[in-house]
């Protein structure tokens, strides 16, 4: 018996529609990075430390370290940032909470004050009690926790911090004279994986001492930092009440799927394909079913599956958990162990076709979803609400279309670039005028088919030298994130380019390009170019910048300017 049972549901909130949300990430990969200062960049690298692992990144062809795509304006609990519940709570009150991650596409870590509870239920099953300071829950995840006042006089806080520390939603336990705290969390790097911002610092004394009264402005000053001792629960000290295991003679089906995901372009799959592209993984009835979970991505992924509780084997044999959404960690660099494929594995005792899906919203969206379905289930007839409808709309979903663009006009000329975005396709217009003159106008306009975030072909029409010819050609990601891009034309030309982008601080970034084309027509001479831009940031959609370009037949090599993105 306990004298409270409080439901806590935590929740992310921004000030914009998600279908806002949603376009906006799609057009610009970085577009929340911005919002919450995480562009990578080398100042920003060095100033940290940690210009090895940036520049190790860079040669890997990855992002940084992404926490939460999305910058949230604040972070709830039971509908409010700050309340505050319980007024007459007493040492040795028992306190049931059961906390319900409902957050779109943030994780949370969960403390009271810093005191230690006992989780009894890990996603509404119950779990052999375990005692804990800390839990990391993924979207859809819950766990019951029983909570025992160890003071008179003291209120505590049940805080909620999102794996980004953007924010947190605060929940204050009872009255007292003072309030004991919880952790605050330190921003974590996005440079160094499992590393706190700051880096390999010594315990900087987060001293356990009380604060009087609210004392969230010294705790937000950086006074009572969680210096990463506080460890989250772990799924190995999860244990089932009873045996969860199944019979030996059940016959096995097994699966690898890997979780991937472009960032930049915001399209996020399973096993390098869509939704729409792979839609079934087909099971049987009768049989164990065995997915092993491998993430190659850059952040972690909840996986959650209808229907079904799953074991989730981390270490407790017959014993292991049941849950129905499952962390599945980043693979670190350097720690093997982080690398391992989370195995999940449940007995096919549901015919049906059941979705089975990232939980972080955006990913479900954008294509990180598969329908589990057992070979011997027929759809009814008669109508009644089936998986069909939704799974159709799901399948649209990963494959729209959605606009960007950006334009920049400078002193020798301007250049223009507009993209629609469909996940594996994409439709751009690309052209620029030298000297404004119209005879230098060159446009191409073509089709690009993502075979992954690395390596595309692309086909269309190209307008150079009042000549319109069609090009097919392909693009490559090379170590260091060098877009390399060779093509041909119609005439028989052969066009080879280089591309990078340098992000030297958030706001600076420079852009250099050099391209070949060797004639193919014997009378013209092969033409070659390259030039430099340095650009800064004046906010999200509007740079300044200053370029070089050197070609033949350009009248001024310098120019200075403007470029908008929308
Ligand atoms: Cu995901």
């Amino acid at each position: 018996p306990v004298d409270y049972d409080v439901v806590m549901v935590l929740s992310d909130w921004i000030d914009e529609h998600p279908q806002q949300v949603m376009a906006n990430i799609k057009k610009d990969g970085d577009y929340y990075a911005w919002k919450k200062n995480t562009v990578p960049n080398y100042i920003d690298a060095i100033k940290e430390g940690a210009l090895r692992d940036y520049l190790r990144n860079q040669w890997n062809r990855m992002d940084g370290m992404d926490f939460g795509d999305i910058g949230y304006d604040t972070f709830l609990i039971n509908g409010k940032n700050k309340s505050n519940i319980l007024p007459n709570l007493k040492k040795g009150d028992k306190v049931r909470f059961r906390i319900i991650n409902a957050g779109a596409s943030s994780y949370f870590h969960v403390n009271i004050g810093k005191q230690h509870f006992k989780a009894i239920s890990a996603d509404g099953m119950d779990v052999q009690p375990v005692m804990t300071k800390e839990l990391l829950m993924g979207m859809a995840e819950t766990y019951d926790i029983l909570f025992t006042v160890p003071e008179d006089n003291v209120a505590y806080e049940f805080r909620a911090t999102p794996q980004d520390v953007t924010g947190f939603a605060s929940v204050t336990l009872g009255r007292g004279h003072h309030t004991e705290m919880a952790p605050m969390k330190m921003k974590p790097s996005i440079y160094k994986m499992g590393m706190s911002h700051g880096g390999d610092m010594d315990d900087g004394g987060g001293h356990d001492g009380d604060h009087g009264g609210h004392s969230m402005a010294m705790a937000e000053m950086g006074d009572d930092v969680d210096m990463g001792m506080t460890m989250p629960l772990k799924y190995s000290q999860l244990k089932a009440v009873q045996k969860t295991s199944f019979s030996d003679d059940k016959p096995v089906m097994e699966f690898e799927i890997e979780l991937n995901g472009d960032m930049e372009r915001y399209v996020w799959s399973l096993n390098g394909k869509l939704l729409s592209e792979d839609t079934y993984i087909n099971i049987e009835e009768g049989s164990v079913i065995r997915f092993k979970l491998k993430n190659k991505t850059m952040m972690h992924h909840p996986m959650h599956l209808h229907g079904h509780f799953f074991r989730v084997l981390s270490g407790q044999g017959d014993f292991a958990p049941l849950k129905h959404t499952v962390d599945v960690p980043p693979c670190m660099p350097g720690m093997p162990m982080s690398c391992r494929p989370v195995v999940m594995e449940f007995l096919a005792n549901e015919p049906g076709e059941w979705f089975f899906h990232c939980h972080n919203l955006y990913h479900m969206k954008a294509g990180m979803a598969r329908v589990v379905k057992y070979t011997n289930f027929e759809r009814p007839t008669y109508p009644i609400e089936t998986a069909q409808t939704p799974i159709k709309e799901f399948k649209k979903m990963d494959s729209k279309f959605y606009p960007s663009g950006q334009v920049s006009a400078y002193s020798n000329g301007a250049t223009w670039d507009i993209r629609y975005n469909g996940g594996r396709y994409e439709v751009a217009i690309e052209g620029e005028i030298t000297d404004y003159d119209r005879e230098k106008i060159e446009n191409e306009i073509y089709v690009r088919h993502y075979f992954s975030r690395y390596f595309n072909a692309f086909g269309g029409l190209e307008y150079e030298d009042e000549k319109l010819s069609p090009i097919a050609g392909i693009s490559y990601v090379i170590p260091l994130n060098f877009e390399v891009i060779g093509y041909l034309t119609g005439d028989g030309d052969m066009v080879f380019s280089i591309e990078q982008t340098v992000q030297i601080t958030k706001r600076l970034f420079v852009e250099a390009e050099a391209q070949h084309r060797f004639s193919g027509d014997s009378g013209e001479d092969d033409e070659s170019e390259y030039g430099f831009g340095l650009n800064y940031q004046i906010n999200r959609r509007v740079s300044i910048g200053a370029r070089y370009i050197n070609r033949d037949d350009i009248d001024d090599y310098y120019g200075v300017g403007i470029r908008v993105k929308f």
